[in-house]
């Protein structure tokens, strides 16, 4: 049942994916007579390189049940009535249920931000890495404007496959990290709910929100959408909102592009998952993404939220970062 449970889960995020990738389609098509063609050429522009160090410790990964409370009443109030009973039931959030025991990992280094274009472009020109996301990163959802700057180098690099991005951490010298450091490193040890605490303040993100009734009036699901209160309408720049940052200085683990992580996804959550440096099961059919994006309402970018996709799978709202262990 919970497999059943957790297939509807993914498949209302893929469904939700699927729905935003056709309006892209329409609107690059308009925009291709505007947009020069890709060239081909490829600029050395490599920026950031940024680490922060997360040392070791404990947490409890996860939510308790009171916090699982909290983020179905977050769930209603996004969603609203008239989706709620279907987006916001609890057995979708279980595989967020908190172990018995904390989670105890050894320290390593994160990337501060989101590995970005101009880093994988420099990648793909050292001949690193595969050039298919560069030409395929272009269909995002925006103007045509927009559309040129997809591939500014300061933006979230998106449109990688998952294999795509472990591909380029190891060229880095570094991996995905796992899910749970990816967790400690947003929540910190005493699990907050966003990397900036546990109270939500939607302006510290690039976040999305639940598309309005009148653009979701014929569809029987929630469909996610753009918000630009927070002053992004799309991807932001990597490091757009510092003061959104983790307890151990990492930006953007909440919001603008969601994040490739190395572990599969546990189908039955966390109930064997190891207390020490745990790496998830050996197999599964999704890869876990972390921290939603720049589409996701606030429920979906709190730091316990997991989703999975195959790890074949592009989207333009999906990106990564990478880590590195530190020495003993
Ligand atoms: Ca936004
Ligand atoms: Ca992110």
């Amino acid at each position: 049942m919970l497999g059943q449970v957790r297939a509807l889960k993914l498949g209302v995020a893929v469904l939700i994916a699927v729905a935003v990738t056709v309006d892209l389609d329409v609107k690059v098509v308009r925009a291709g007579a505007e947009a020069p063609a890709h060239s081909g050429k490829i600029d050395v522009v490599y920026r950031g390189h940024d680490m922060v160090k997360v040392p070791r410790g404990s947490f409890r990964i996860g939510s308790t049940a009171a916090q699982l409370e909290r983020a179905l009443d977050l769930c209603a109030r996004e969603v609203g009535e008239r989706f709620e009973e279907l987006a916001c039931q609890s057995q979708f959030f279980e595989d967020e249920l908190t172990p018995p025991r904390p989670i105890t990992l050894f320290g390593f280094l994160m990337d501060r931000f989101e590995v970005t274009v101009g880093e994988y472009r420099a990648c793909v020109a050292a001949g690193g890495c595969a050039i298919d996301p560069l030409l395929v990163a272009a269909p995002e959802p925006a103007p045509a404007a927009a559309i040129r700057d997809a591939l500014a180098d300061d933006l979230p690099m998106v449109g990688v496959t998952w294999y795509e991005a472990a591909a380029y951490c190891k060229r880095a010298g570094k991996r995905l990290p796992t899910e749970a450091e990816w967790e400690y490193a947003a929540r910190g040890a005493t699990a907050r709910t966003w990397p900036f605490g546990s109270r939500l303040y939607p302006t510290l993100m690039n976040h999305g929100q639940i598309a309005p009734e009148s653009i979701a009036a014929t569809q029987t699901l929630p469909l996610f959408a753009v918000d630009e209160r927070d002053g992004q309408r799309y991807r932001a720049p990597v490091g757009s909102y510092p003061h959104g940052k983790s307890p151990f200085g990492v930006e953007d683990l909440a919001g603008n592009v969601a994040e490739w992580v190395s572990d599969w996804y546990a189908a039955g959550g966390y109930a064997r998952i190891e207390s020490l440096a745990p790496r998830g099961p050996a197999s599964g059919v999704f890869k876990v993404l972390r921290g939603g994006s720049y589409l996701s309402p606030a429920y979906r970018t709190r730091s316990a939220s997991r989703e999975g996709l195959p790890p074949g799978e592009r989207a333009a709202w999906l990106g990564f970062r990478c880590v590195r262990d530190l020495p003993p």
